[in-house]
């Protein structure tokens, strides 16, 4: 627990106040012993001027503190019911003075039997075989009688005396051999009687030994550790330290404030015996476990009872000195201690509640941002596609240009070419110009009509691979985006498919060249003259021609170009379309989705709100509480 030391002293000092009379002096001396002579002056002007309290500006008095957790605990809900219980009995324990005296030990140190004689009664069973099996409280009672309480609703069984009959019905219920497993239902069993070390709410604690066969008798007393505030710690010589009296003991040591140890059946050891045993056990106890150097070590001999010599009268005396001078300092230790412990769980449960509550609006929310990102990137994404795209098609474009301005001196030379064949061949200029005009134009649309089939070849397979990309980029996001469109309708995208869907459709744009090509007019008579007019008519003819050879396998490039580029246009526009409602699609369908789920967040925190608002509170205000 971090407390600081002095918060901590003055708080039990404060409380100590509480009790008045000799114990609190008592208490006042024991505890400003550590704390030197300033803080025996400030405690003195403490006193002195705060006689009857404390004031707004002062920290909390400890049972002040449990009084407003208490009254805490009463706004919370029931499930906080069990803490409420625990700060309630921390309460009365603290107002009655109820100090947790525990004796432990291993099986068959002899603590039922030391008990018994440290008190003077004869009530507790006790025996050589693993005994003790229900932890026994002893608290005052002018009278001495024990009463068991069980938890199958059987009723409370009292026995006042003779004290024989107490301690054969005790054995009947707390003895693992009568009652193994607790086979009974036994909830617990309080001893009363009269002894001066019960006056003032103090109670003892017979607990079931640890470290015997029977493993439930060592978990019952681990248990009960938590309820213990001090403990008289039972060793003896038979033998002197087992490692589950070393491994017990460092757990008692973080759960209980204060410690006696008693090194009890001394009866059975010589002087040099004794000497031994004892420079052992303290050995353990100082270098193994870590208690102080001046730890005592109490040697008693419980089977003779509070007899001369039996080293009880001493042990009576330390314990009633540490109540009359230590018991409020301890109790107050202990019981801040298990305030902690219950304020804090109060906290994990208030704290568990409002996880359990923001936990499902928090991951709402995280779908809805990742949906915003979502639509965000997509939107990004789409631009950047359609830029891709509008490059593509300009690079597409720039080839197509290319491609045709190659072709035209070659389709040139052909033309000129076969106008050179037709002129070898043919004697009579008549039948030459008419074979001219309608093969010519001919030729020079079938070599445009040849152009633009390879050209539409090239820029198709160009732009299905451009589109396979973007089709494989797109159904990437689709994947990528599938959980957060769950139940949408939106068909995945086949790549493949989707590619195939934006090529250009050759044969369609081929039909742009018709086979059925108009002849050029054959010449004018005059023309027909001067072609006839034999040394000069090839020249003639030629010239005539070439001019129009020249155009038509010009227009023929440029309608192959124009052609393509606008099948390249279509194309695009088409992948460009496609790409746009796919993307836009998803976006529509992650817009609505956002606005569902943001409703549906916006419904359900107003739902919760208040309980939130509530939650947040207590977990302020116990911050206050807590220490
Ligand atoms: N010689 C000797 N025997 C003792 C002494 N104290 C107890 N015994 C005996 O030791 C045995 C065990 O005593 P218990 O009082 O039952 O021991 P316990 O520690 O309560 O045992 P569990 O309840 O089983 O844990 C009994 O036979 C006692 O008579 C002692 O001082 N000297
Ligand atoms: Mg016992």
């Amino acid at each position: 627990m971090a407390r600081t030391k002095t918060n901590f002293f003055l708080r039990t000092v404060r409380h100590a106040k509480n009790y008045g009379g000799a114990p609190v002096c008592a208490a006042i001396n024991t505890a400003i012993i550590p704390f030197g002579p300033g803080h025996i002056v400030y405690l003195y002007i403490m006193l002195q001027q705060q006689p009857t309290g404390i004031t707004e500006n002062e920290p909390l008095s400890f049972d002040e503190t449990v009084r407003r957790a208490l009254s805490f605990c009463d706004t919370l809900p029931d499930d906080f019911a069990p803490y409420r219980a625990q700060l309630a009995e921390l309460q009365t324990r603290l107002s009655g003075g109820r100090l947790h005296f525990a004796v432990l030990g291993q099986f068959n140190r002899g603590k039922s039997t030391f008990i018994n004689a440290l008190l003077g009664i004869k009530t507790l069973p006790a025996s050589v075989l693993p005994l003790t099996s229900v932890p026994t409280i002893i608290e005052y009672g002018a009278e001495q009688q024990c009463r068991i309480r069980f938890t199958n609703g059987k009723d409370d069984l009292v026995v006042r005396e003779p004290a024989e009959l107490m301690e054969s019905t005790l054995r009947q219920y707390v003895a693992e051999e009568n009652n193994p497993k607790n086979k009974f239902h036994v909830r617990d069993v309080t001893v009363t009687c009269a002894s001066d070390l019960l006056i003032n709410g103090t109670v003892l604690i017979d607990t079931p030994g640890f470290g015997s066969t029977h493993l439930h008798n060592t978990k019952t007393t681990i248990d009960l550790l938590i309820e213990c505030d001090a403990a008289l710690f039972l060793l003896s010589a038979d033998p002197p330290m087992t490692q589950a009296e070393m491994d017990f003991l460092r757990r008692v040591r973080e759960r209980v404030p204060k410690l006696f140890f008693i090194l009890n059946k001394v009866d059975l050891l010589t002087t040099s015996e004794l000497d031994e045993v004892d420079r052992f056990i303290r050995g353990i106890l100082t270098k193994e476990l870590g208690f102080m150097s001046d730890t005592q070590l109490y040697h008693t001999s419980a089977i003779h009872g509070n007899r001369l010599g039996s080293g009880l009268d001493t042990v009576k005396k330390e314990v009633l000195d540490f109540m009359l001078h230590e018991k409020y300092f301890t109790l107050s230790e202990a019981l801040q201690d298990k305030y902690a412990e219950a304020t804090t769980s109060i906290k994990s449960l208030l704290e568990k509640r409002l996880t359990n509550l923001l936990a499902p609006l928090t991951s709402m929310k995280g779908e809805i941002n990742a949906i915003t990102t979502a639509i965000q990137s997509l939107g990004l994404e789409l631009e950047s596609q359609i830029k891709n795209c509008a490059e593509e098609k300009d690079l597409l474009n720039a080839k197509i240009n290319l491609w045709t301005s190659e072709n035209l001196e070659s389709y040139s030379l052909s033309m000129k070419k076969a106008l050179d064949v037709l002129l070898t061949d043919k004697y009579f200029p008549a039948e030459a110009a008419s074979i001219a005009s309608s093969m010519l134009p001919k030729h020079a649309n079938d070599m445009g009509a040849q152009l633009l089939s390879v050209m539409l070849e090239l820029a198709n397979k160009s732009i299905r691979a451009i589109a396979l990309h973007h089709a494989l980029a797109f159904s990437n996001l689709q994947k990528r985006y599938a959980e957060l469109m769950t139940g949408s309708n939106i068909e995945p995208h086949d790549p493949e498919k989707l590619a195939g869907q934006l090529e250009i459709n050759p044969v369609a744009i081929r039909k742009a060249f018709n086979t059925d090509v108009e002849p050029w007019d054959t010449p004018q008579p005059q023309i027909m003259d001067i072609f006839r007019k034999k040394n000069i008519r090839f020249d003639a003819i030629r010239e005539f021609y070439d001019p129009l050879c020249v155009t038509s396998v010009l227009e023929s490039v440029d309608k192959a170009g124009t052609q393509a580029r606008s099948a390249v246009d279509a194309a695009w526009k088409n992948v460009r379309t496609t790409i746009r409602a796919g993307y836009q699609e998803m976006i529509n369908y992650l817009k609505m989705i956002h606005s569902t789920k943001q409703d549906k967040l916006d419904r359900d925190h107003a739902a919760v709100k208040e309980e939130i608002r509530f939650l947040r509170d207590k977990l302020k205000e116990l911050k206050t509480l807590m220490y």
